[in-house]
């Protein structure tokens, strides 16, 4: 029988020089694809030797290293199921996760030990262990003890292999399960897609808990055997000065703007490079236009979700059309996208609908939540996204919208239902509305609106600083006003779209 383990094929895309550097880091540590090879043969020894059950989650929240992403490897090496956590996530956050996930194991920072060994050995976890940026932890102590040599675990296309978890519009966060045919499949169609070739060089400079550092970045870097240069974190200058050693880099439009307000980005800066990619948020059309200008290179859009990974993209090969700046590209092979109005009918060109979305690629559902699931699939099998968007007369997708409450700050995605749910529990709060508003950095940010109780006295810093105690850091509300009342529709229900008017001009000046 095959073994349709992601990491057997990741593997076998490694360079045949295993002693060739495949991770170069920010402060100039190297490691091989031997490396790569016996430190995660490791650790997979080490999570065998636990002796978990099968699909067994390992949950993951320590900041970004070439370990933590050896810890992901070693996870699929050993047929386990990874969940990643943003390291911005605070206890209350990453309580509701441990509690849903039931995780046979937990990795945390030391720095963070205590209160998340408590929230996991009430959750029933018996195994945690602490990982930091610097190469020690009681991790890696124990892995130092296992064998190197390790033997992929035997695993369908149709094992899981990651849960994400992303926000729900009401509720609670819900984990999509990917399964190691999605992501495989996903991986090689982008290599072929995006040309990937010999003698690429990535730039790795984003998180590595959501797909689009943990998965696009980094299987299309390994399934082209191709060396990363890794930044623990997103810094312009860094980037810079390593543009001329790479040749593809893959952001979020702030990045994008970051990169922008460096004087020395230009022709020459980025002379050996071969592909810019930019998604998670739209990108905007003065930040594809201005990096078209400043250095001859075309940017590539693309789109996906968390639940589907990749899903469309502009072309690399310019056969195959122009990269149109405001558009997400063509649906990518294998996967279909359709637009449908409100009643379920198609949408004809240029009329904008809902999107729904099959492939291969396409998550297996929400983990313990069956429910869930099947509501956000049509009847006949296809995922609805909560975008909304439209076909043009040359087949190029563009987004025009989200049908979705969701707010997408900096390529981190904030659900507003979340946020106001906080502020409506503190003392004296009525109602609340949090909105997203145009930002010149982050693209979008939430401004919450907030009404008082009658009689009760709000205080709109006070507000932001209790939610500072609970919740990452990017979710908190760039503004906050308290206001006499909301507008609302005959309905009653509150009208963003009037406080969205409402503030527009917050942080830039809008048309
Ligand atoms: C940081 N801050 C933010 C954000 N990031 N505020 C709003 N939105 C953000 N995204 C705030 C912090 O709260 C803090 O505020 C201050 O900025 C400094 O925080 P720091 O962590 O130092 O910020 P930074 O290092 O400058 O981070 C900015 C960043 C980061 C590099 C743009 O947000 C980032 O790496 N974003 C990429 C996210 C990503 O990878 N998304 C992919 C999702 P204060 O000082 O007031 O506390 S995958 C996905 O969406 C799909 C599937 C797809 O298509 O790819
Ligand atoms: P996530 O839940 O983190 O997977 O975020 C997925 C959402 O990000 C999608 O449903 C879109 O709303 C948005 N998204 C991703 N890429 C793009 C893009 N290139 N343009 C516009 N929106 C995007």
């Amino acid at each position: 029988m095959s073994n349709e383990n992601l990491f057997a094929a990741l593997r076998a895309a490694f360079p045949q020089d295993l002693d060739a550097i495949a991770v170069e880091t920010d402060s100039g540590l190297t490691y091989s694809w031997r490396d790569l090879d016996r430190a995660t043969a490791m650790m997979a020894n080490l999570l065998a030797s636990l002796k978990l059950p099968a699909g067994a989650r390992v949950a993951v929240q320590v900041e970004k290293s070439v370990e933590a992403m050896m810890l992901y490897l070693a996870t699929l090496r050993a047929g386990y199921v990874f969940l990643p956590l943003n390291t911005a996530y605070q206890s209350a956050e990453i309580e509701y996760f441990i509690e849903n996930a039931e995780p046979s194991v937990v990795v945390c920072t030391s720095r963070n030990f205590g209160w998340v060994s408590k929230i996991a050995f009430k959750a029933g976890t018996k195994n945690v262990f602490t990982l930091d940026d610097d190469r020690t932890g009681s991790l890696l102590e124990r892995a130092t003890h296992c064998s190197d040599k390790h033997t992929p675990a035997v695993k369908k296309a149709d094992d899981m292999a990651a849960i994400l978890y992303t926000s729900g519009t009401t509720g609670r966060s819900k984990g999509a399960m990917l399964t190691h045919g999605n992501l495989l499949s996903n991986a090689k169609v982008l290599k072929d897609y995006w040309g990937w070739k010999k003698g690429d060089v990535l730039i790795h400079a984003l998180p590595i808990f959501h797909v689009h550092g943990l998965f696009v970045a980094l299987h299309g870097a390994l399934l082209n055997g191709s060396k990363m240069i890794w930044l623990a974190k997103f810094d312009p200058k860094v980037v810079m000065r390593k543009l001329p050693e790479a040749t593809v880099f893959m952001g979020v439009p702030t990045l994008y703007v970051r990169l922008l307000a460096e004087p020395g980005l230009n022709r020459e800066s980025v002379r050996n490079m071969r592909l810019f990619i930019a998604g998670s948020a739209p990108l905007l059309i003065e930040t594809f236009t201005e990096w078209q200008e400043r250095t001859g290179h075309t940017i590539l859009e693309r789109y996906g979700m968390s639940e589907t990974a990749m899903l469309t993209s502009n072309p690399y090969d310019p056969k195959q059309g122009e990269r149109r700046g405001g558009t997400v590209g063509f649906p990518l092979p294998g996967v279909g996208l359709r637009v449908r109005d409100d009643k379920g009918e198609a949408c004809p060109t240029g009329e904008i609908g809902g999107i729904e979305v099959k492939g291969p690629n396409v998550f297996k559902g929400y983990w313990r939540m069956p429910e869930k699931t099947k509501e956000e699939f049509t009847n006949d099998g296809w995922f609805r996204t909560g975008d909304v968007g439209k076909y043009d007369e040359r087949g190029y997708v563009t987004i025009v919208g989200r049908s979705k409450d969701l707010i997408i700050s900096g390529g981190y995605n904030v659900y507003p239902a979340e946020i106001e749910g906080y502020i409506n529990e503190m003392p004296g709060v009525a109602e609340s509305a949090l909105v997203g508003v145009p930002h010149p950095d982050f693209g979008e940010v939430g401004v919450a609106v907030v009404i008082a109780k009658p009689g009760a006295k709000l205080d709109a810093d006070g507000i932001v600083a209790a939610l500072k105690q609970k919740l990452a850091n990017f979710k908190i509300p760039k503004r906050c006003f308290v206001v006499d009342e909301l507008p609302r529709n005959t309905m009653g229900k509150v009208q963003k779209n009037l406080l969205r008017a409402q503030h527009k001009d917050l942080f830039v000046k809008t048309a």
